[in-house]
């Protein structure tokens, strides 16, 4: 019994001792080295060309600009895949999303997809005693199997490692077109309960399929159910009234959101992701944005996203927080111009140009499905400049782990710690990356980008969108052709052996993947 007292009185001094050690090294209330603030401006559908500092001229978006500027603009920056719940997920858990069956575009009542138990940005930070916020667009799903959007809806972000959060659940153009505010949905009147169903209309209410007359804005694939503010979306719902959304006041409502997350945590570190809603369909720009663009509702949704922005570093700004925040920039996919409704999107996009050199869009294994807008800025510590290394958004997982000094400990991990080259201390990123479009892959590495065949059809006409479908391998010199026009898988075949090896061996076996449905 005695030795047992020893032992313990024993392992306590230790303890102490040990604690004191690490105190004395890591003196905890130097918060500006040691826990810089984190915040991830992600937008939705943004191209590699819609932000004027990647090139454009048709369109500007100074604030965005601004950031590039003053931080640093990766011209190899990578969501992990074409579509938007996949990218989510590896940038939230870092692992590579076809790990996940259930990472692909998801109805508003799938259920969540990722494990309560995984390792994900927020968890890690709060691990860290950072206060983590969610506020925008989440579409990682919600619940286990049924929702019932009149109770608390959980698991969701909550559970996943955000201590608040406020969400639209899927996409603007889905329903519930409600928000939610820690898993509650707001302004809900108890006696006009919601339902939602994404097979079945309730009763004879009004569609978009059955009452053109109660359009605002047509619908041209898709989105021909529930009507919503003269909008119809994809699904049904029944109910809640007084919790709906306002399309034109969305853009408003998540900054003024952000804004007070920011105020309101300023005196602890904090993790904000801020995951505006532009420019995704339905683009319903504030009437103060309207036609300021020239480009019809989308470029006036980008311009509103790019003053958003603006708002935001003042925020950051005024709070005296930029010197002790680190800020990324990025968007999910590539750009779309017909997504669904007609808005004039095509017919007045004139000579602007969403995907800037690159060739495909959203949906397509071609770089500009997955090639997007990445830009690092934290004022006095990243020395603005551009930056060719490549890099993924699942990258940033493990590479914060090491900012914070956190143990990013998940079974698979797939993103790689390329801290010094976000902060700008050097160029070396990835060697390879698996990209990822509605469920087949590609392989860059290098200078190379790798696509295996496969046999869907390779322009989906509704979006007139190449897709990097070919029955025949394809294989580009990235760096000498970055628009992807000479396919040199013929003239190199042993590279192609090579790269196809090693893909197998990252991916497993490549099957031919179905083709495109996008309902
Ligand atoms: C597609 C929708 C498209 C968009 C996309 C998700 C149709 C025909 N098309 O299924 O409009 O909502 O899903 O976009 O319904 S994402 O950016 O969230 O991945
Ligand atoms: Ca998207």
């Amino acid at each position: 019994m005695r030795k047992i007292t020893e032992f313990f009185t024993l392992l306590l001094l230790l303890t102490i001792i040990i604690s004191c050690g690490s105190d004395e090294k890591n003196p905890k209330e130097d918060k500006s080295i040691e826990k810089p603030n984190v915040v991830f401006i992600y937008l939705d559908d943004l191209g590699y060309g819609d932000v004027s500092a990647y090139g454009g001229d048709v369109l500007h978006t100074p604030n965005i600009d601004a950031l590039a500027s003053g931080g640093l603009r990766f011209t190899n920056g990578y969501a992990s895949s074409a579509t938007c719940t996949p990218s989510r997920y590896a940038l939230l858990t870092g692992v590579y999303p076809w790990r996940n069956k259930d990472a692909k575009i998801l109805p508003g009542t799938a259920p969540l997809i990722i494990d309560t138990k995984q390792m994900t940005v927020p968890r890690m930070l709060q691990s860290k005693g950072y206060h983590t916020g969610i506020v925008g667009k989440w579409h990682l799903g919600l619940g286990t199997g049924h929702v019932n959007w009149n109770e608390r809806v959980s698991p969701g972000p909550n559970e996943v490692g955000f201590d608040h959060s406020y969400i639209l659940a899927a996409t603007q153009d889905r329903v519930p077109t409600v928000y939610l505010e820690n898993g509650v949905v707001e302004g809900l009147d108890p006696n006009d309960p919601i339902e939602i169903n994404y097979k079945n209309n309730f009763g004879d209410q009004p569609t978009g399929k059955n009452n053109p007359e109660l359009l605002s804005m047509k619908w041209h694939h898709g989105h021909n159910a529930t009507i919503v503010n003269g909008v119809p979306r994809i699904g049904f719902m029944k109910g809640g009234e007084k919790a709906k959304w306002i399309d034109v006041d969305m853009a408003d409502h998540f900054l003024v959101r952000a804004q007070n997350y920011v105020k309101e945590h300023k005196d602890e570190p904090f993790f904000l992701y801020y995951a505006m809603q532009q420019p995704h369909v339905p683009r319903t720009p504030h009437p103060r944005f309207a036609g300021k663009s020239g480009l019809g509702p989308r470029g006036d949704v980008i311009v509103e996203a790019d003053w958003c922005i603006g708002e935001f570093m003042k925020t950051l700004r005024e709070e005296g927080l930029l010197e002790n925040t680190l800020i990324v920039l990025s968007s999910d996919n590539g750009p779309v111009l017909n997504d669904g409704y007609y808005d004039d999107a095509v017919e007045k996009n004139g000579k602007h140009k969403p995907a800037g050199p690159l060739r495909g869009g959203k949906y397509s294994l071609f770089e500009a499905g997955t090639r997007v807008p990445f830009i690092t800025y934290w004022e006095g510590t990243i020395e603005p400049g551009v930056s060719d290394a490549l890099v993924c958004q699942m990258d940033l997982l493990p590479s914060l782990a090491v900012l914070i000094d956190a143990a990013p400990s998940s079974e698979v991990l797939d993103g790689q710690n390329l801290l010094s080259a976000f902060l700008g201390k050097n160029e070396i990123g990835r060697g390879e990356l698996v990209i990822e479009a509605t469920g087949r892959t590609a392989l860059r590495q290098g200078d190379w980008l790798l696509i295996p065949p496969y046999n869907g059809a390779a322009v989906n006409k509704q979006v007139n969108i190449e897709l990097g479908n070919s029955r025949a391998p394809q294989l580009y010199n990235l760096t000498k052709d970055i628009s992807q026009i000479d396919n040199l898988a013929e003239s190199m075949s042993d590279k192609v052996n090579t790269m196809m090896q090693e893909f197998e061996n990252i991916r497993g076996e490549i099957t031919p993947a179905e083709p495109l449905k996008l309902e």
